[in-house]
């Protein structure tokens, strides 16, 4: 590809400014872009952090947001034929991603959102570094952070109750949450562009005994807890991982306010609410962190599973594989040849193979995979299908690297998390 082409002979050049820029040694950058864990191979190239001129000239940064008069917690429009559970919350039309390229525009990517998204005014927005971990705790501006050194990393961020709805249709009971019914809609892949966490801690002395970090946003977590802000804990191992960022920029452009503006933070892999928004306070410690999060909601509750002290069930980290049909639900179409599309992907691996069946599980066939199919992402598949006229019940089921296949049934847990099982998607074929 042409494109490539460029960017390829502009890499070194980049990459020289990149560092001379940060004052970091060009060889330590370029084995953080060589390491780059499903990062696109100079993804951060594709789309260089925006300078900062750039930055405060966009018309799409919005300083200071404007909210809506309306009852919705979501400030971008909502596309037509997306699913609104609740005020925060909007849900990715499957139907309209058929035949869409690899990443989701940002107006089309899901939102999940507990409150409205907190005003941002660069002049005085902070993000503390603190904690028992570190030897100088610090605090940096909006600036600071865009000049530093920038990858790109193509990942998926899948709430980790997209799902949710199949456990209450399967098991034909109530779950025991008020949460998001989603479907399969509360995933996207977007191209983050950001800094490397590992390189922030680095900066404000990281010490070998460092544990755990938490990562805080500034909104209020209404609906857990009226005091608490938002916040996630991950060990110090995931956090150092060559793909965990500080996230500025959303498929090139300055990210949008619902998804976390001016910076969040991307765990690939894990579970959605790992991927703090509107980041404010990123604590670093020599002791576990023990959250209510961590503790009582990112856990797997119910009679299969074995909770273990602290934790009040099974722990969640990475997500599970899963399959969606590019349709809307249910779908209807009329008869003769179709190109039958969809996506699946896996939390820790990469998806290797897919089958598909077109009479609710009796039959299976292969599925063609589409480039490209990158880790921490998903891959695009497709099927030929000449249906005659009748109701039918279709299914995917995709295989990771690390050799997870989509069950047929999964085990009850009271929340409704990681619902990773085949899915019977209802399509009518109409003359
Ligand atoms: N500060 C903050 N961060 C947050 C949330 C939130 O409510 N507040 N929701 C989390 C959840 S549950 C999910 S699934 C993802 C959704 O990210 P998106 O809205 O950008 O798709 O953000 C996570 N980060
Ligand atoms: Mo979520």
């Amino acid at each position: 590809m042409d494109r490539d082409d460029y960017l390829r002979s502009r890499l070194d050049e980049y990459i020289w400014l990149k560092s001379v820029d940060a004052g970091v040694s060009r060889k330590r950058f370029l084995q953080i872009l060589a390491t780059a864990i499903g990062a696109t191979a100079f993804g951060g190239l594709a789309n260089p952090a925006p300078a900062r001129s750039e930055i405060s000239k966009s018309k799409s940064l919005n300083l200071t947001n404007t909210f809506k008069a309306k009852e919705s917690n979501i400030l971008k429009p909502l596309p037509p034929g997306y699913i609104s559970h609740s005020k925060g919350t909007l849900e990715m039309n499957w139907g309209a991603m058929y035949k869409r390229g690899y990443i989701v525009p940002n107006d089309w990517f899901y939102v999940h959102n507990r409150s409205t998204p907190p005003p941002f005014d660069p002049s005085t927005w902070r993000l503390r570094v603190e904690g028992t971990g570190v030897s100088t705790p610090s605090s940096f501006t909006y600036d600071e952070i865009i000049s530093m050194p920038s990858i790109s990393v193509t990942s998926a961020i899948e709430c980790a109750a997209n799902g949710r709805r199949f456990f209450e249709e399967v098991y034909n009971q109530r779950l025991s949450v008020a949460g998001a019914r989603w479907r399969l809609g509360a995933i996207g892949v977007a191209e983050w562009t950001g800094v490397p966490l590992s390189l922030l801690l680095e900066r404000v002395g990281l010490k070998s005994t460092a544990v755990d970090v938490l990562v805080q946003g500034a909104d209020i977590d209404s609906l857990h807890s009226q005091k608490s802000k938002f916040s996630t804990v991950v060990p110090i191992a995931k956090a150092l991982l060559d793909n965990s960022l500080v996230v500025y920029a959303m498929n090139g452009e300055p990210l949008p306010p619902d998804h976390g503006q001016p910076c969040r933070v991307i765990f690939p892999g894990w579970g959605g609410n790992a991927n703090v928004k509107w980041i404010e306070r990123i604590e670093v410690s020599e002791t576990p962190i023990y959250t209510q999060w961590v503790t009582k909601q990112m856990v797997l509750v119910g009679s299969d599973y074995l909770p273990t002290a602290p934790y009040k069930g099974e722990l969640i980290t990475y997500q599970n594989v899963k399959s969606a049909f590019e349709l809307a639900w249910p779908a209807t179409i009329s008869a003769g040849y179709h190109l039958l599309r969809g996506r699946s992907w896996s939390g820790k691996g990469k998806i290797v193979r897919v089958e598909v069946s077109l009479d609710n599980g009796k039959t299976w066939q292969l599925a063609r995979l589409r480039e490209p199919n990158f880790p921490f992402a998903w891959v695009r598949w497709d099927i030929d299908w000449n249906p005659v006229p009748g109701e039918y019940s279709l299914q995917a089921r995709a295989t990771d690297n690390l050799g997870k296949t989509q069950p047929t049934t999964v085990r009850w847990n009271n929340f409704g998390l990681l619902y990773g099982g085949i899915v019977s998607h209802p399509v009518k074929v109409q003359a």
